[in-house]
């Protein structure tokens, strides 16, 4: 396992810190203003869609980009949630209003997605079997799409013979795995045995959340397997593939 072509040690530094920041450290390298978060964080927790559209238009009108919406303002805001939620401080049914308003924001900046140069590269992007958290890479299937790859998005829960049966047919130069609950570890090492066995060549990219408890000792027996913890590190690696 590598934590990044380029710099991995560096990369490495940059994952040990973002895991042990606190979302108030966090707060103060974000891009977008805090009562801009605030009012949207308010907003998202009172299910109000048309409220969250407000914000999320007047950023992108002022020029926001990708890169700080998915993860200034969208992710920061989950994760917000999923702490709430984790101490109970709001129900299962806000934190699925939540995330469902959510995907419906993404939509809205989908213009910049497709506004650049395509390249003839392709990634697949795709949750382990039963693993269910798919926003996380969605956005990265939207992120690779900014830079003019073709991003294969497969969604939640996807069973290994069809991902496998996919990457005959697609021939992508990545292929991206997204795991964001750690006890779905042994269902990441299924996939990865499995594509490396059938596609040795294949770089395989790891992201998602399950990483922030541990998991990364798991991945040091895979060559062609590299962790990622974060878009600029994604962008140095795909710099690698272009
Ligand atoms: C929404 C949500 C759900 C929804 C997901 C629906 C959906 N449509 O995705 C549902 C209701 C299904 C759900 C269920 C559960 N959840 Co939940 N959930 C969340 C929540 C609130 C938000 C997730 C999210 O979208 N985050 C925003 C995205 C953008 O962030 P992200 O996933 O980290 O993605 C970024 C990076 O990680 C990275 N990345 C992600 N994938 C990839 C892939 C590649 C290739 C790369 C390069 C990068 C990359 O890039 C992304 C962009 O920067 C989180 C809280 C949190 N901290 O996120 C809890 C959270 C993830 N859930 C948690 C738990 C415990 C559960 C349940 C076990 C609860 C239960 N008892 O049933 C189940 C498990 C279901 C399953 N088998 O998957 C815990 C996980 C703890 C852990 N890691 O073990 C969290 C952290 C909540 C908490 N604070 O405790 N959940």
């Amino acid at each position: 396992m590598k934590t990044g072509k380029l710099l991995p040690a560096a990369a490495e530094l940059h994952a040990a810190r973002r895991r042990h920041l606190t979302d108030d450290q966090l707060a103060m390298t974000h891009t977008i203003d805090e009562t801009t978060y605030q009012r949207y964080l308010a907003a998202l927790l009172a299910g109000d869609r048309a409220g969250c559209a407000r914000v999320v238009q007047e950023l992108v009108a002022a020029g926001a980009g990708i890169k700080d919406l998915y993860t200034d303002l969208f992710q920061r805001a989950l994760y917000q949630v999923g702490e709430l939620w984790e101490r109970q401080r709001i129900s299962v049914a806000v934190e699925h209003l939540a995330t469902a308003i959510t995907e419906r924001m993404l939509p809205l900046v989908q213009a910049q997605v497709f506004s650049g140069p395509t390249r003839d590269r392709s990634i697949i992007i795709a949750c382990v079997a039963d693993e269910y958290h798919q926003l996380g890479g969605r956005m990265i299937a939207d992120f690779c799409e900014l830079r003019g790859w073709r991003g294969y998005f497969l969604g939640a829960d996807t069973p290994l013979p069809d991902l496998l049966r996919l990457i005959v047919v697609r021939r992508p130069a990545l292929l991206g795995l997204s795991l964001s609950i750690f006890f779905n570890l042994p269902a990441l090492l299924k996939a990865l045995d499995a594509v490396s066995s059938a596609h040795p060549d294949l770089p395989i990219l790891v992201g998602g959340q399950a990483f922030r408890w541990g998991g990364l000792p798991a991945l040091q027996a895979y060559s062609n397997v590299f962790y990622i913890a974060s878009l600029d590190e994604l962008e140095q690696q795909m710099l690698a593939y272009e």
